[in-house]
This record gives structure tokens, sequence and C-alpha cells, in this order.
């Protein structure tokens, strides 16, 4: 925008006639909110004139907040220790910020995660980036920023299925409009109802030594006392060995659950649910391929451990389906996976409705879509299996200015407006994929 003190100097004999607008070919045209105004004219030479832009205050209230920009970059973040998954082992988590500038100046920033390349799901981080630079960006910008829901149907218009692209952006809308309001994005969801949640940690070494004294660390230092065991890499018999090790190890400190990932045939699945309730297990996360709804049903009606869908969320739709057939006892809520904070906060209304219970699920963003999670999560009444949003302590650094606060086996919804949280951008430039090379020489000596 030009800058109102600065009187602005325009040529073009042809420019005094629109000039009440300041519309005219070759002057600046006025932001919204503003106009510009001729100070000066003279006519020796070509007709030219100073023009000044001033403030419309009235006009300013009634303008729309365009979509200006949407930049979109992928960083990698090494984790504190391999990460041993179902499908793969992640020694570093990518993910994609996303910064949208809108046409008042403001900003809103959002993240789109997913886990391990393409192993988990049918979106990478490549795919992300892709899909928002080449069709969601071409598609929103110019648009009303404050208008999110006919944003959010602008993106389903132009980009079927990859919901995690368009939830980091539709998070990054939410940000921004929360930050124009001076209101968190709790607030515009409805309000807290809770100042801090309880949050799970995920034992995945791929040792049970290591694992029980991982857990022993953090039932010290009273970060977590809910453990998640990632298994279905081993057979079913030798996971419930491990599980039970660990089990037994912690006792009644805390609880135990795993997740599968989609590993187990519906055989094995019967099989690693009878054995993992005996040992004390109380939940078994995506234990069959995500479309085996049928499968789901089966589980969660054979077992009294409760079944918990996660991959098979891929949004209300989803959610809906999965509801009808009782095919779970519990949804994993992503807000990546979901699509955006609004079709999170409806896969929630579903769950709700069905009598499904309620876990708060991360893709392991990084702080800043953990805090987006915090926002929508901390206006949920119930999260009868709490959450796991620890993605950012699985990281080896910190990519946010203030880091969440983990304490008491919680974490603390952040407050201020929009998501609440700031980047430190020396540690997004340092982790940015695309940093110029002398930066990575300077990084690896
Ligand atoms: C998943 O499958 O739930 C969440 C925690 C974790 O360790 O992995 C993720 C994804
Ligand atoms: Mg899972």
């Amino acid at each position: 925008m030009p800058d109102p003190s600065k009187p602005l100097h325009c040529n073009g004999a042809t420019a005094l006639a629109p000039l009440p607008h300041g519309l005219a070919t070759g002057l600046p045209v006025a932001p919204d909110g503003y106009r510009i105004k001729p100070t000066r004219y003279w006519t020796r030479g070509p007709l030219q004139c100073h023009l000044r832009i001033v403030e419309r205050p009235e006009e300013k209230a009634r303008a729309v907040t365009k979509i200006d920009r949407i930049d979109a970059i992928i960083i990698d973040v090494p984790t504190v220790r391999g990460h041993v998954l179902s499908m793969t082992t992640m020694m570093t988590q990518s993910v994609v910020l996303v910064r949208v500038r809108f046409s008042d100046g403001s900003e809103g920033l959002g993240e789109g995660a997913s886990i391990g390349g393409l192993s988990y799901g049918p979106e990478s981080v490549e795919s992300i980036k892709l899909a928002i630079d080449t069709y969601i960006a071409p598609a929103l910008i110019g648009h009303n920023g404050d208008a999110i829901a006919a944003a959010s149907a602008l993106m389903e218009k132009a980009v079927k299925g990859n919901p995690i692209a368009r939830a980091a952006v539709e998070c990054a809308l939410w940000d921004g409009l929360g930050r124009r309001a001076g209101l968190s994005v709790a607030q515009l969801f409805g309000g807290r109802v809770h100042d801090r949640l309880p949050v799970a940690w995920t034992l995945a070494s791929g040792n049970s030594q290591t694992d029980i004294d991982e857990a022993e660390r953090m039932l010290d230092i009273r970060r977590h006392r809910d453990f998640k065991l990632k298994i279905g890499k081993r057979d079913v018999k030798d996971d419930i060995a491990h599980v039970a090790a660990i089990a037994k190890a912690v006792g009644d400190r805390g609880t135990i659950r795993v997740d599968v990932n989609q590993a187990w045939s519906l055989t094995d699945a019967r099989y690693g649910a009878r054995g993992l309730q005996e040992i004390g297990c109380i939940l078994i996360e995506q234990p069959v391929a995500r479309d085996k709804i049928t499968a789901m049903k089966s589980l969660t009606d054979a077992y009294e451990i409760a079944i918990m869908a996660d991959e098979a969320l891929q949004g209300p739709a989803d959610a809906m389906r999965v509801a009808a057939n009782r095919s779970a006892d519990v949804f994993a809520v992503k807000v990546c996976q979901s699509g955006g904070l609004k079709p999170a906060a409806e896969v929630i209304s579903i769950a709700r409705a069905a009598g499904i219970d309620l876990y708060g699920g991360t893709m392991l963003e990084s702080g800043l879509g953990t805090a987006a999670a915090l926002q929508l999560f901390a206006t949920v009444p119930e999260w009868q299996f709490g959450t796991e949003l620890f993605g950012p302590l699985l990281l080896k650094d910190e990519v946010l200015a203030e880091p969440l606060e983990y304490k008491d086996f919680s974490v603390t919804v952040p407050q201020g407006p929009g998501i609440g949280v700031t980047l430190d951008d020396d540690k997004v430039k340092f982790y940015r994929r695309d940093r110029p090379v002398t930066a990575k020489v300077v990084a690896g000596e």
C-alpha cells in the first residue's frame, strides 16, 4: 500500500478525467478503505498532478479483506529418535507451513502434515504444496478472506480429496480472521471449555526396553502417563508380548493403547484384540485397512477393548459412514485429515450425536498445527480418551517463537488472537527444504 504520509507523483495527461476515483490507467489504485486524492495540478508540458492517499473510515469499515497471496513451504525437522511405525520408520518429520497475506496487511498461518511420506496415506508434503500452489491459491486469490465457508467451498470445487492441503489453508484463514477480530480461534468456535488438555505420548523406538525407559522418563517428569504403542510391524504374537512388557512396567501409573496403522488382516486383528484386552490395553487404533469398515464393525461388536477409527476418517462423510455402521467406539479426530478446523468440528459433532467417544489425534504437526488443533479441541467438553497433541515434542527443534507449554501430563491451550502462536522465522528459514545451498553447507559443518 502507498504511504499515506507521502505525496504520490503521477505523470500523464489522460489521468485527470477519472482522477476522483484514482483508477485511471497508470495511476496507483487505492486499496479498499482509501481513496487517491489529487492535491496539485500543473499543465506545463504534459499534464501532471500530485496525489495523496487518504483514508475513508466509513468505507474502510465496509471494505472486504481480500486474500492477496498464499505461500506454502516445506520444512524438514529431524525427530528426537527413530519413530518406528508398521509401514515405515521416521527419522525426520516434514510439514508444510502456509502463510496467507490479506489486502489489509494482516496475515494468517496454517500447517499441513502427514507422516512417513506416502506410506501413511494418499497425501505427502510434496503433494500438499503442489495442491496449494497450483490449484488452491489461484482459486482463492482475490476472494474475501473473512468468508471462510465460501473459501472452503471454492477449495472443495477446485480440489477433490487432498484434505490436508485444504486444511492447511483453511487454518490460515481462521488464524487471519481471529487476528483481525482480536479473538482466538477457540472463541470463533464457541469459546474454550478447557485451558489444558491431557496429552499422550507415543512409544515407538522399536525396542521394548527402550520404550519402557522412555515411559519411565515421561512419568518421572510428569509429562505423559498415557502411552500409545506403535505396533503392526512384527508378528501379532510378538507385538502382544511387547505391549505386555510395557503395560506391566507402567502398571496402574498410566494407560496403554496401540496403533496398528492398518497393518492387520481381520484374522490378525481378532487374535490381537483378544490378546491385548487380556493384558489391560484399553484401545486399538485402526487395526485394519481404512476401507474395511465391516471388519472394524465386527471387532467393535466382538470385543470389550475400544476400537478407534483413524485413517478411516478423512472428513465428515467418512465419519458419518463409520458412525452409521457402528464401525468404531472412538474417533481419532485430526484437523488435517478432516480437511480443516470446521470439518473436524463436524466430525466431532457426528461422534457426539452417535455416542462415539473422542480422542484428539495428531499428524505429528509442529507447534503451529498442534496449536490450531488445541484451539478447536479446547471448545469440546469431553475427550474420553484424551489427546495426543505431542507433535512438537517429537521434533529435535522448535519452530515456534514461544513453545507450547507441556506440564502435569497436559498441554496448555495458547491464548491470544487467532491460533495464538507465532513462528520463529530464523528456524523456519533454517529448516525449509528449499533453503539456499550455502545455508545447507554451513548447517552440515
Ligand atoms: C497416527 O497414525 O495416529 C500420531 C501419533 C503418532 O505417533 O503417529 C501419528 C499418526
Ligand atoms: Mg493412528
